[in-house]
């Protein structure tokens, strides 16, 4: 199947040949030909699936005129492949105009004991409708473990946490995309799309101190019709980390080269030093955290 973008109507005995032919909405160059020798073109916008095969009649059973209906696909910016449809492979629909600024970066308020301990949800900043503390734009999704600082002057904020809750007051560190967080506790989604480079089965992998949830695909990063972020997603992996021990947990999937697949990560830092990484791995594709090129911001998206 195919989408149609274009239609040219043919009319005129003079196009058809003695030869029996086929052409197909795959025959961009037959039907550059065909165009040539027309003696009547109507061309007719058109969007939606049509898959036609037409058979030219030989010489000995031509009545005087005949209709030939073309398909035409549209050109794209730079004959890139036409954006497959957003399910069931999981990837979106993106303006293929747009480029690769980046993942979107949104820090949250997260207090402390919050997010990343126990079974807190994180789902919270979308269902407390929370607003940015401050948001970027990333190629990166890493950055290095810390420690806590020795000058710093601590109180204890949480009364459920008590003398296990130490913070640090004025204590900051840089993240990525040039956003500097409370280093003591805070949020940081990353989402956006990646474009697939090739075509095979990719390892997403993550590591945290202290936990980052993977979402990634149609209905499970983003609902890719209205670009809606589901709060009841189960993440396709996690990681929980803390004390200096950042377990890295991967999963796999297989993703069509050219296609762009939503992903988000919701990483937390409840309390004291934090990390984090995530990773893809692919065909072709070494093992990374830098993905200058293949991440588009959710502005990308096209959705309705
Ligand atoms: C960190 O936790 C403290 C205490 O709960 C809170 O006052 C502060 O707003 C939190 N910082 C962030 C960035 O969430
Ligand atoms: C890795 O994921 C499994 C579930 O798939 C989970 O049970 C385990 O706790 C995770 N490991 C870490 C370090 O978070
Ligand atoms: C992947 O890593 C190997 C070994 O370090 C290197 O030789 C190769 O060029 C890398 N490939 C890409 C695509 O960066
Ligand atoms: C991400 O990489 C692309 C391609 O190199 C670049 O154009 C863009 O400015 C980068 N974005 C950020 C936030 O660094
Ligand atoms: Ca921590």
């Amino acid at each position: 199947m195919f989408t149609i973008h274009k239609l040219a109507t043919l009319t005129g005995a003079a196009f058809l040949s003695c030869a029996s032919a086929m052409l197909t909405a795959a025959g961009e160059a037959s039907a550059t030909a065909a165009l040539a020798l027309a003696t009547t073109t109507t061309t007719i916008p058109w969007i939606g699936d049509y898959t036609a095969t037409h058979t030219l009649l030989p010489c000995a059973e031509l009545s005087v005129t005949a209709t030939i209906v073309i398909q035409v696909p549209i050109s794209g910016p730079s004959c890139t492949a036409i954006p497959g449809p957003p399910s069931p492979d999981g990837s979106c629909l993106v303006n293929p105009f747009c480029s690769p600024s980046g993942l979107n970066i949104d820090y949250y308020r997260n207090y402390l004991g919050d997010y990343s301990r126990g079974d807190f949800p994180s789902s919270y900043y979308i269902t407390e409708n929370l607003q940015p503390l401050d948001s970027s734009l990333t190629n990166r999704t890493f950055f290095p473990q810390d420690d806590s600082p020795a000058n710093l002057p601590v109180v204890y904020p949480s009364a459920e946490l008590g003398t296990g809750g130490p913070y640090f007051v004025g204590w900051t560190r840089d993240t990525n995309g040039g956003i500097t967080v409370d280093a003591n506790n805070f949020t940081l989604v990353y989402s956006g799309f990646y474009r697939a480079p090739a075509t095979g089965t990719y390892s997403l992998c993550t590591s945290a101190d202290n936990r980052n949830e993977i979402f990634f695909g149609d209905g499970n990063a983003l609902d890719c019709f209205e670009g809606r972020v589901p709060t009841d997603a189960s993440p396709l992996a996690f990681s929980t980390g803390g004390n200096f021990v950042n377990d890295v947990n991967c999963t796999e999937v297989d993703l069509v080269g050219g296609r762009y697949y939503p992903v988000r990560n919701v990483y937390g830092d409840w309390q004291g030093p934090s990390a984090f990484s995530f990773t893809i791995q692919g065909p072709g594709v070494n093992q990374t955290y830098d993905f200058d090129g293949d991440v588009y911001p959710l502005e990308c998206g096209s959705f309705f």
